[in-house]
């Protein structure tokens, strides 16, 4: 039996209010396009005539404006995990119009087999390739698909024409078998391919084929700044001591980096640096600065779950696609992110603060201690279990009003256990083997802004009274009281505790 090509606004009509659905990427890459605004067109329709419409949904990471932007807008969902990132679904969980749950990216997929959410009712899934037995080439972001597919009662395929045929052999496609029967996952080099470069459906689930030819877009980052420059700088030079000093093999050990605009930073400081190998990485997003890291020979392969690439790299990319085919595996997040086999390949996570405390508390995801901003994302899967962890970000932000060097962060994503190194472009914090009142001087000494280091130390004295993580918990959160009081953190007076 053939399967029918629908438009966007047909396969919507396969969603019902309430649904639980389930898409394929990771970031943009590999994020149905034109299936989600359908579906967002039709909430506005269903709310136009008085009638209830939200439904929840399941992704990889990220999306793009077409889903969570659109869908948002269009106040068309109910639940939502387990990370986003676009203005309008960040202000709409913020006033609990979205039940947002964030978590780590490397969880979901067992959480939705133990059936700790609920039934998956549908799969949009952007495809390059379908065919009538259900073998699926997938884009260039797998995320959650393969187990999203193997749970929905229906699936449709947006079939994107943009994407290169040459994509076909990227993927590694690969479900663990869940407790009692887990086995290990038989990752022992970054580049072991475990699975299949297909994703294998139940053809009998697709209801239809949805033609796409939207390219999407990935957005490109703003150029780095100096102070962008300097964490680089400085993440690389940390690097190089620990060759040296050999509390890393001489092979060097695979690496794992977050997005944005440090991660570039650090990555291209990898490359121009002599004193760095050649190395692979393990990590959830390939971004443009790895494509070059590799054209310059200086990675040799890298294991991710998206090529997040911009068009004019990911042209690049296809165009000498023989050059890169055998240094790309593309899988699923539940891989990409592995627990285990971060800890048996010995990843050095790299990922980025909004706030750090003296004590090496991290805060990676809510402003103030209230507002999130996009989620834990895979920093956590990485962090806890890497040979050696780093987290990074500015010492200052907003000009100097906020301090990102607080005596208590407001959140914590990643404990004092999990965190290693801290590093801002004031320098490097080497927690490791140092207790709280150690770690606390390191921070405020080689992290803090200078700004911000007297006031550091002020609270750290009046806090020694306290026990082993000394705090005087009236004044533990005083940067943040008077950054609500008067828009500046450096007037806090410790004077008063
Ligand atoms: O605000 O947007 O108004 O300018 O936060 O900060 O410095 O531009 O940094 O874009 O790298 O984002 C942690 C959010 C950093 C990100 C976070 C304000 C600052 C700015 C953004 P504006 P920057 P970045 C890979 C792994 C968690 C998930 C993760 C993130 C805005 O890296 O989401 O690592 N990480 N995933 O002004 C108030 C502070 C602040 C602050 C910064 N202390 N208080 N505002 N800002 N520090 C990704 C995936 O998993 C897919």
């Amino acid at each position: 039996m053939a399967i029918p090509f629908i438009t966007a606004a047909e396969a919507a009509e396969y969603v019902k209010n309430g649904d639980s659905v389930g898409l394929s990427g990771f970031t943009a890459a590999g994020t149905p396009k034109i299936v989600p605004p359908a579906i967002a067109e039709k909430a506005i329709k269903e709310h136009e005539a008085g009638r209830e419409f939200r439904i929840n949904m399941f992704t990889g990471a990220s999306t793009n404006d077409y889903c969570d932007g659109a869908l948002a807008r269009a106040k068309a969902l109910n639940f939502r995990t387990p990370y986003q990132s676009t203005g309008d679904s960040r202000k709409a969980l913020n006033c609990h119009e979205i039940h947002y749950v964030d978590g780590h990216l490397s969880e979901l997929t067992q959480n939705m087999r133990y059936g700790f959410f609920g039934d998956i009712d549908v799969a949009i899934l952007e495809v390059q390739d379908v065919n009538e037995n259900g073998e699926i080439v997938l884009g260039a972001g797998v995320g959650n698909a393969p187990t999203m597919a193997m749970m929905a009662k229906k699936i449709i395929i947006e079939l994107n024409s943009t994407i290169n045929p040459s994509i076909r052999g990227l993927h590694d496609i690969y479900i663990p078998l869940d407790p009692p029967y887990r086995r290990e996952i038989p990752i022992y080099r970054p580049s072991d391919r475990i699975g299949s470069e297909v994703l294998k459906v139940d053809p009998k689930k697709i209801v239809g084929i949805v033609k796409s030819d939207n390219p999407g877009h990935v957005a490109p980052f703003t150029p780095a700044d100096e102070t962008t420059l300097q964490i680089g700088a400085n993440v690389c030079q940390f690097l190089a001591n620990e060759l040296k000093a050999g509390r890393m093999p001489k092979e060097f050990l695979p690496l794992q980096s977050g997005v944005g605009n440090v991660a570039n930073a650090v990555l291209y400081g990898l490359r121009d640096n002599p004193d760095i190998p050649k190395f692979t990485m393990y990590t959830e997003v390939v971004q443009d600065s790895v494509i070059n890291l590799m054209e310059h020979g200086k990675c040799t392969f890298a294991s991710t779950c998206s090529l997040s690439l911009s068009d004019e790299t990911m042209d690049e990319f296809f165009k000498n696609i023989d050059f890169f085919r055998d240094k790309v595996l593309i899988r699923p997040g539940e891989i990409s992110n592995n627990p285990e086999v971060v800890r048996r390949l010995g990843i050095i996570s790299m990922n980025t603060a909004l706030e750090a405390d003296i004590f090496g508390n991290v805060n990676s995801t809510h402003v103030l201690g209230s507002k999130m901003m996009n989620g834990i994302g895979g920093s956590g899967d990485f962090t806890r279990n890497a040979y050696v962890s780093i987290f990074s970000c500015p010492s200052i932000t907003k000009g100097g009003l906020i301090s990102n060097i607080v005596p208590m962060v407001s959140h914590v994503d990643h404990s004092e256990h999990s965190v290693n190194i801290l590093i801002t472009e004031q320098g490097i914090a080497d927690l490791r083997g140092k207790d709280p009142v150690q770690r606390a001087e390191t921070i405020i000494e080689n992290c803090a802004h200078p700004t911000y280091r007297p006031l550091l130390r002020d609270y750290l004295k009046i806090a020694k009274a306290g026990g082993h993580t000394p705090h005087t918990l009236e004044a533990a959160l005083a940067f943040h009281e008077e950054f609500i009081a008067s828009g500046d953190m450096s007037k806090t007076d410790f004077g008063k505790y």
